[in-house]
């Protein structure tokens, strides 16, 4: 067991149980040109993340961790999509439309796809989710369950809405999840402080925060 300095406490990494989660570091979200910053969003502030992601994947690949990758989307038939899902922001262009890289949030796009900084290596999971958190309609409980993972490292995108909504599915799925602060971003300063709060509140409410950092610092063989 390796300790890894964090908010609320201290967390203890058990590297044979713990798989690094990369969620929706997608270019629609993350690249200039892409369906975020036609929305007018700055993505400079998701690809801040992009280095420290890259530095704890490399780790992780290194310590044989398991990696799992998500990416949020719908068939191209959009027979998965909600309506309220499909219908909400009254876009001029909206999931399943033509965007600046293909259609948007549809699999198989070029702009549904993870950016190349972070590729998935050859038999890393990537899991496909039509919701925000990624345990929803999703086999990822399995693939977890199945190979004894029961702690989280989460970096991915937006801090307040996949990665909140998979922490706290995950927290209420019984597994252990360690949010590293400078892998994960959002379009909105604040909406990053508010979700990292949320998470480490009250005893961890919800997990542990702290940053590639720290997590590097812990011993790789413990
Ligand atoms: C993610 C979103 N990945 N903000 N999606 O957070 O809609």
């Amino acid at each position: 067991m390796a300790k890894v300095e964090a908010q609320p406490y201290e967390f203890e990494l058990e590297p044979k149980r713990c798989a690094l989660m990369v969620i929706d570091m997608q270019r629609d979200f993350v690249d200039r040109g892409g369906f975020g910053e036609a929305l007018g969003n700055d993505v400079s502030l998701l690809r801040k993340a992009i280095g420290p992601t890259r530095t704890v994947l490399d780790a992780a690949r290194a310590r044989r961790m398991l990696v799992i990758h998500t990416r949020e989307g719908h068939r191209p038939d959009l027979s998965d999509l909600p309506q309220n899902k499909k219908l909400r922001g009254r876009l001029k262009a909206g999931i399943g439309d033509p965007g600046p890289m293909g259609r948007i949030l549809v699999r198989g796009e070029y702009g549904h796809d993870i950016v190349d900084e972070l590729k998935p290596a050859a038999g890393e999971p990537v899991v496909d989710k039509p919701g925000k958190g990624a345990f929803y309609a999703t086999d990822l409980d399995s693939l977890l369950r199945n190979r004894g993972i029961g702690q989280l490292v989460v970096c991915g995108v937006t801090t307040e809405v996949c990665v909140n909504t998979t922490v706290r599915e995950a927290n209420d799925r019984g597994y252990d999840c360690l949010v590293l602060e400078d892998c994960v971003g959002s379009y909105f300063p604040e909406f990053q402080k508010a979700a990292l709060d949320m998470i480490k509140a009250q005893g961890g409410i919800f997990g542990w925060v702290s940053d590639s950092r720290r997590f590097l610092a812990a011993p790789a063989n413990a």
